[in-house]
């Protein structure tokens, strides 16, 4: 089997990772193995652009430092602050600044000449998410003929969205760059033809390569999963060690990186009107929000924790008793097997995101219930989750609190034979196209586009020699 190299902005260092990349990717590398290379602000400015290794890990590690100036540029301006909220259909929160696109396709040359020495002849490269979009076009430049894929964490935009980018043409010459694109959804990959066609003037080829301009995109859908059995057996056996939950109160659990894409706020008032149209209060319901600090330097991120507060402020002062408190609002990161053990003893999995390019919470909800007694699933349709859990789940549209307020009613009126049958629809999914099942379909893809793409290179030069002679 060949070595796998993976590049990715954050390497798994920390102990509990709380996104969703990490978690996933982690879960690959721990069982195949192989080189993660991210990237990394330099604290002290001392190690000067270089790949530094960190040990520990079951697979190699290694970091490229970067001075802040150009290390927020790249991170927190363009990544964060321009495709982040581009991606996410939120061109109103572009925060375009001189010098980030210059530091964006800097930095990802620069990772490119770094760990280029760190490449062998027969690795398949694996790249990942919006922050490195670039690296394989540079790759290419230094001569690497390896395989390349791409996979997409996030949505792909849309084409009005991505009118608002400057330079967007850039974009199919790094896409053409890979061997495989890979994309969460149909959804995406729907939208992805949509940009080449309407932006890049595209067609779709008999073989299912996007043509524009003369450059070929191989895109497809490998949506993400996670361990369903180890997230199962952990839920099982933290049901009594995590902390317990008053019996006597119905849990609604939702786990979530403190993003604006999330619907946090919507969720919310939500939550409060089904407080609100409540006729008699004998369902107790707790709603636990465990939302996870995140990109806190930057703006928009700042004003999503103020607003959250002042929303649990109002209804816990509105709907509070003793020993009642409507909303528990935690905002830190809890380690996974604690979290595996929450999600078992909660009724409801309220996952209600304004947009997002899968959602693992979605999965680890359905992976931790007891299947004799299952929580029921509420989820947002703009997940890229609901493609494959619309079959088990209550599907809600995460602007309007009605929806989301009548859905938590469903939700604990539904029998237990009710219960049963949609969460084992949804076990059925998620454990077909579980994390292991996204690496080896995406690689196995990856191989054969790049096997045929060196083939006709070949046949190509043959025929030059041939025409030459
Ligand atoms: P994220 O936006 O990070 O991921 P998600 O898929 O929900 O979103 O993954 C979050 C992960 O972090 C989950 O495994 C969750 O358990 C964990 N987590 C969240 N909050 C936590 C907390 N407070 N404490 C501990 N753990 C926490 C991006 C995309 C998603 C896509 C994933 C994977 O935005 O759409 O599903 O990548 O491709």
């Amino acid at each position: 089997m060949s070595r796998l190299v993976v590049y990715s902005n954050r390497l798994p260092l920390g102990s509990s990772p709380s996104g969703g990349l990490v978690v996933a990717l982690g879960k690959a590398m721990d069982r195949r193995g192989g080189v993660w290379i991210g990237a990394k602000l330099d604290e002290d400015e001392t190690t000067g652009q270089t790949l530094k290794s960190y040990e520990g890990a079951s697979f190699d590690r290694y970091a490229l430092h970067l001075p802040a100036e150009e290390y927020n540029n790249y991170y927190l301006g363009y990544a964060n602050s321009v495709l982040w909220p581009l991606f996410h259909g939120r061109a109103d929160l572009l925060d375009v600044a001189d010098g980030q696109l210059a530091a964006y396709t800097s930095v990802n040359r620069k990772m490119a000449e770094a760990s280029v020495d760190l490449l062998e002849d027969d690795d398949v490269i694996w790249i990942h998410d919006y922050h490195f979009i670039p690296l394989a076009a540079e790759l290419r430049k230094l001569g690497v003929t390896n395989p390349i894929g791409f996979f997409l964490h996030t949505p792909f935009p849309s084409s009005s969205n991505l009118h608002a980018l400057s330079h967007k043409e850039m974009l199919l010459d790094w896409l053409a760059a890979y061997d495989l694109v890979g994309l969460q959804t149909q959804r995406d990959v729907s939208a992805m033809l949509e940009v080449c066609r309407t932006i890049f003037g595209g067609q779709v080829l008999s073989d299912g390569r996007i043509r524009s301009q003369g450059q070929d995109i191989w895109a497809a859908s490998f949506p993400i999963g996670i361990d369903v059995e180890k997230f199962r057996q952990t839920a099982e056996s933290q049901e009594v060690t995590s902390p317990q939950i008053d019996p006597r109160q119905k849990l609604l659990i939702g786990v979530d990186r403190l993003d604006y894409s999330k619907g946090l706020p919507h969720k919310f008032r939500g939550f409060q009107r089904f407080l609100e149209d409540q006729a008699d209060d004998s369902d107790r319901l707790t709603l636990l929000q465990i939302a996870s600090p995140t990109r806190e330097d930057v703006e928009a991120y700042q004003e999503i924790r103020h607003e959250l507060e002042q929303i649990t402020g109002e209804v816990n002062g509105e709907f509070a008793e003793l020993g009642y408190i409507p909303i528990q609002y935690i905002h830190r990161a809890v380690p996974r097997d604690y979290l595996a053990g929450l999600y078992r003893q909660a009724a409801i999995g309220l996952v209600t995101p304004l947009i997002d390019g899968m959602n693992l919470v979605a999965k680890e909800y359905v992976a931790a219930q007891d299947p004799e007694d299952p929580g029921v699933l509420i989820l947002s349709e703009s997940a890229g989750a609901a493609e494959q859990l619309k079959c088990g789940a209550l599907i809600i549209n995460p602007y309007d609190p009605t929806s989301i307020a009548e859905a938590i009613r469903t939700a604990v009126s539904i029998s237990l034979e009710e219960r049963i049958e949609r969460h084992q629809a949804m076990w059925t999914e998620i454990l077909k196209r579980n994390v292991y099942w996204w690496t080896e379909t995406f690689l196995d893809r990856l191989n054969r586009n790049a096997a045929s793409r060196l083939s006709r290179d070949r046949s190509l030069a043959d025929l030059e020699t041939a025409l030459r002679r």
